[in-house]
């Protein structure tokens, strides 16, 4: 397969074994005919573009049905509040600027800029979160972003000062297709801002539940550059964020149009620096992840042996890599409790775990509750104070599989 960013040959360093659709909570009439795919990671030595090797058809992950809204998490709502501010103040001025968000979901972000008057389009493909942003007065068109999305917005709206995405991009296989239509879409002095999983954080937390079949990329500023560089564009800012276990924000202009921040060689030397072009850096975030599944393996086999109840918390897409990878069923983990009412009633992908409502888990606290939901966990053990309270311990898997 060849590197989406600069097209020469990957190579495959990890599989994760076949694996259902991430967030293809399913009901048991549904089971016999359940999907599945061989989840593997490719690495790329000359431009350190990190990328599945195989995904299923983007339909099948993003439709109708689609069980992830954004709006689920106070913290991440917050974030979100920020990221548009921070877009606002810097690039984005005043109500005649226009700003494009992809994957704007149930209008998390774009609200922000919709009630400072700003001009707003959101591109979502999956109908039913778009309703909801819909439903709230948010711009919305439900389709994929790619060149033609950008000449077609540019026909009805104009340039636009600003492009945002928020774990967005590394859902994306057509990055070409996607670079071109922001090259076309943003303003001369225009700025693109979007933020994903970073590959550093991953690889030294060991946080492999990050590869699931929508995650096709993991970025870093060394594939970013050499993505947009291609495209006449470059990094002009990188920003670190601790949202999902360890992202990064990256800030894109056209070559010349911007001050260049010195944070952008920091982060590209550094990378470098540790490891990210060598291959050593993947055998031993091989082995890390083997002796992660091990280890939690180990743990919940235990508990079991103990005659401990386990209950997961938060049916997140993230789980189901951890869930199959691993091998967990339901005599290891009795139910994962869940705020996502269309997850509710439902069974995880794969194993077959049941999902129930968080009053289940309130009503009948287990011995221990494994943390699917880990970049969460000050939210979430805010909220279930009761429980730690009453002596309910808590397992992690991320950076290392520990009670906590
Ligand atoms: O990239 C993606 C990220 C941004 O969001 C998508 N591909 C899909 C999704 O990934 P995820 O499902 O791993 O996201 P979260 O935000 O880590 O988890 C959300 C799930 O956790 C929801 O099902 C709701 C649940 N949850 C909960 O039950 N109680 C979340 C919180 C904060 C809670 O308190
Ligand atoms: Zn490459």
């Amino acid at each position: 397969m060849a590197c989406l960013v600069c097209r020469s040959e990957i190579k495959p360093v990890i599989s994760f074994g076949q694996q259902p659709i991430a967030n293809g909570f399913l009901s048991p009439e549904k089971f016999k005919d359940e999907y599945f795919f061989e989840l593997k990671i490719g690495w790329c030595p000359k431009c350190a573009m990190v990328q599945l090797l195989e995904q299923p058809e983007p339909e099948m992950m993003f439709n109708e049905n689609y069980a992830f809204f954004s709006g689920t998490s106070r913290y991440m709502a917050v974030h979100f509040e920020k990221f548009a501010k921070t877009m606002m103040d810097r690039y984005v001025k005043g109500s005649n600027s226009f700003v494009v968000e992809i994957g704007s979901n149930d209008g998390i972000m774009l609200k922000h800029f919709k009630n400072a008057g700003v001009g707003h389009l959101g591109i979502e493909p999956s109908a039913n979160v778009a309703a909801v942003a819909k439903k709230e007065g948010i711009n919305t068109w439900v389709r994929f972003f790619n060149a033609e999305t950008a000449r077609a917005i540019v026909k009805e709206y104009g340039q636009a000062d600003g492009f945002v995405a928020a774990n967005v991009m590394c859902h994306l296989p057509d990055l070409h297709s996607i670079a071109e239509g922001i090259k076309i879409l943003i303003k001369d002095k225009g700025v693109v801002a979007f933020e994903d999983p970073y590959l550093m954080d991953v690889l030294e937390k060991v946080s492999y539940d990050q590869v699931y079949d929508e995650h096709m990329c993991l970025f870093s500023a060394t594939s970013i550059q050499y993505l947009f560089n291609q495209y006449g564009m470059e990094l002009i800012d990188v920003e670190p964020q601790i949202t999902h276990g360890g992202s990064m924000r990256y800030y894109i202009g056209h070559k010349g149009q911007h001050t260049v921040s010195k944070n952008v060689d920091q982060f590209l030397t550094m990378e470098k620096e540790k490891g990210i072009l060598k291959e050593q850096t993947f055998k031993k975030f091989y082995d890390d992840c083997e002796k992660s599944k091990a280890d939690l393996m180990t743990l919940l086999k235990s508990l079991k042996e103990q005659k401990k109840r386990v209950v997961g918390y938060a049916a997140t897409s993230k789980s189901t890599t951890v869930i199959n990878y691993c091998g967990i069923t339901p005599d290891l983990v009795e139910f994962i409790s869940d705020t996502t009412p269309i997850k509710q009633g439902k069974f995880s992908p794969g194993k077959h775990i049941p999902i129930l409502p968080v009053e289940k888990f309130a009503a009948n606290p287990p011995d221990y509750a494994l943390l699917f939901g880990w970049n969460h966990k000050n939210e979430i053990m805010e909220k279930e104070k009761n429980f730690t309270e009453r002596g309910g311990r808590w397992i992690t898997y991320v950076p290392k599989v520990e009670i906590i």
